[in-house]
């Protein structure tokens, strides 16, 4: 069978674009550690009150670990720090390299959960628990955005996350 030259060179183009996106693939799931996200528990957003979600914050485990148990809502994430920006802004504080749980769920319609710089991309449904652990290995301030548009302050919708050095 005769394959134009030009042809030819196009097919092994392609087969090595797709066998470079499947090992990105293989890659980010074998090395990197990427999982999709999914819901694991549901929950009446009518009821918070008689879940975990009545009292958001974030609880020490030991050993470096956290869970953060976290509410959003129209248009606020509800941390449960108690410790505010100048813009009214939740602030959380963790130690460099903690594993921090996030635990999620909306209280009314769907919201989104970034993390500036980490692997945390999350679509906070109401009705289901949004869980993600992600590692702060670096120092610094990191802007957590609501990233699924929910009305006139989504772009409002946001908090920081503050990794101390535990050397400061
Ligand atoms: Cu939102």
């Amino acid at each position: 069978m005769h394959i134009d030259r030009l042809e030819r060179n196009y097919l092994i183009a392609v087969a090595l674009v797709l066998g470079v996106f499947f090992a990105a693939l293989i890659a980010g799931a074998l090395v990197f550690g990427v999982r999709l996200p999914t819901a694991t528990a549901f929950v009446n957003p009518l009821a918070l009150a008689d879940t975990q979600f009545a009292n958001p914050g974030l609880r020490d485990l030991g050993d470096g670990k956290y869970e953060a148990v976290i509410v959003a809502g129209m248009w606020r994430f509800q941390v449960g720090t108690n410790e505010f920006s100048e813009t009214g802004h939740e602030i959380m504080r963790v130690p460099v390299n903690s594993q921090v749980t996030f635990n999620i769920t909306s209280r009314d319609i769907t919201h989104g959960f970034m993390i500036e710089f980490h692997n945390a991309n999350m679509e906070i449904v109401p009705g289901q628990v949004a869980r993600q652990t992600v590692t702060f290995r670096r120092p610094g301030e990191y802007h957590v955005q609501c990233h699924e548009y929910c009305g006139r302050d989504h772009a409002n919708m946001f908090f920081t996350i503050i990794v101390e050095d535990a050397a400061a």
